[in-house]
C-alpha cells in the first residue's frame, strides 16, 4: 500500500536533527529565535527567580506572537514548576520553558490521518496567499513519491489564474486535475472530482478552495457546501480538512482559524512560510488556542519543503540545540 512508508513511525528528534529538514528549520527559525529565545536568554542570565522575571518572560512570549492566553498559560506553568522544583536560578527556567512548550504542542498533536480507504480525501482551506496551492503541490509530490495515484481538484474557481496555477503544478507533477471554468460552482468541481477519483481508482484526492475573506459569508457557505457534497458523495467523513496558515501573519492567524472552524470541521493545520519569519511563536498560539494539531510545516517553496510537524524537533530547532 502506498502509505506504508509515509505513515510509518514519525522520525525521532535525533533522526530529524540529522536531516536536511532540521537544518532548514533551524535556519528558517533564526529570526524567531532572535525574537524569542535570545530575549529569554537575556532576561534569565545570572539572575534569581522572582515575580518580575515571570512578568518579563510573559511579555517576551507575547511579543513573539505566542498569543496572550498561551503566554499566560506557559508562564503559570513555569511559576508552578519553579515552586515545586524549588528552582532559584533563572537560567534553569530555560529548560523548563522548552519542556512546557513541547508539552503544550504535544497536547493537541497528531500526524496526518492514516489512509484506510480509497480515495484518501484532503480538503484544503485558508485565506488567499496562505500557501494552499503550493502546499497541495507539495503534498501531491509526497504522495507520488509513495507511488500513490493522485487527483487534484481546482476548487478555487473565484480568482483569475488560480485554476491555471494548480494546472501548472499538476502538469509538472504529472498528476490528473479536475477543473471547470473560472466562476463556476466549486461544489460541482468537488462533486466531479470525487466521482472521477472513484472511477479512476485514485488513491488520493486533494481539493483546493478559494480564500477571499472579504466576502466572508459567501466563502464560508461555499466551503460548507463543498464539504457537505464531498462527504455525501464519499459516503463517509473526509480524511483531512486542513487549514493552511501563513506563519508570517502573526496573531491574525488565530482569528482566521476561528472563522474557518465555524464553516468546516478542521482536522489540522499546515503552517507555511516558517522559513524566515520572526513570528514562529504563532505555532504555540495556534495549537493551544484553536486546539488543533499543527500537522505540517512549510519551510520553503520547493516540493520537499513540507514536513510533518514534530514538537520536539521544533522546540529543539528554536532553542538551537543542534549547535551543541
Ligand atoms: N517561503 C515560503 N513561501 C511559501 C511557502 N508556501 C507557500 N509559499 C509562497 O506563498 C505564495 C502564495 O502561495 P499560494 O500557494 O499561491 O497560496 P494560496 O493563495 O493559498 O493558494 C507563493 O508565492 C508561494 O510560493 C513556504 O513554506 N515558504
Ligand atoms: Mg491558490
Amino acid at each position: 500500500m502506498f502509505w506504508k512508508r509515509m505513515f510509518g513511525d514519525k522520525p525521532a528528534p535525533e533522526q530529524a536533527k540529522e536531516s536536511g529538514f532540521f537544518k532548514k528549520l533551524v535556519s528558517g527559525l533564526e529570526k524567531t529565535k532572535q525574537n524569542l529565545v535570545s530575549k529569554v536568554e537575556q532576561i534569565t542570565s545570572g539572575r534569581r527567580v522572582d515575580e518580575s522575571l515571570f512578568e518579563e518572560l510573559e511579555e517576551v512570549l507575547i511579543e513573539a506572537d505566542c498569543g496572550v492566553a498561551t503566554a499566560m498559560f506557559l508562564v503559570d506553568q513555569l511559576r508552578e514548576r519553579a515552586r515545586e522544583e524549588k528552582i532559584t536560578e533563572a537560567e534553569e527556567l530555560r529548560r523548563v520553558l522548552q519542556e512546557e512548550m513541547v508539552a503544550l504542542l504535544e497536547k493537541n498533536a497528531a500526524p496526518l490521518k492514516t489512509p484506510a480507504e480509497k480515495p484518501y480525501v484532503i480538503m484544503v482551506v485558508g485565506v488567499n496567499g496562505a500557501g494552499k496551492t503550493t502546499t497541495i503541490a507539495k503534498l501531491a509530490y509526497r504522495f507520488q513519491q509513495e507511488n500513490a495515484k493522485v487527483l487534484l481538484a481546482a476548487g478555487d474557481t473565484f480568482r483569475a489564474g488560480a485554476i491555471e496555477q494548480l494546472g501548472v503544478w499538476a502538469n509538472r507533477l504529472g498528476v490528473e486535475l479536475i477543473a471547470h471554468q473560472e466562476g463556476s460552482d466549486p461544489a460541482a468541481v468537488a462533486y466531479d472530482a470525487i466521482n472521477a477519483a472513484k472511477a479512476r481508482d485514485s488513491d488520493v484526492l486533494i481539493i483546493d478552495t478559494a480564500g477571499r475573506l472579504q466576502t466572508k459569508v459567501n466563502l464560508m457557505s461555499e466551503l460548507s457546501k463543498i464539504h457537505r457534497v464531498v462527504k455525501r458523495e464519499l459516503g463517509r467523513d473526509l480524511d483531512e480538512v486542513l487549514l493552511v496558515v501563513d506563519a508570517t501573519t502573526g496573531q491574525n492567524a488565530l482569528s482566521q482559524g476561528k472563522i474557518f472552524q465555524e464553516a468546516v470541521p478542521l482536522s489540522g493545520i499546515a503552517l507555511t512560510k516558517l522559513d524566515g519569519t520572526a513570528k514562529g511563536g504563532i505555532v504555540l498560539a495556534l495549537a493551544s488556542e484553536l486546539e488543533l494539531a499543527v500537522k505540517l510545516v512549510g519551510v520553503g517553496e520547493q516540493y520537499e519543503d513540507l514536513q510533518d510537524f514534530d514538537a520536539r524537533a521544533f522546540v529543539a530547532a528554536l532553542f538551537g540545540e543542534a549547535d551543541s
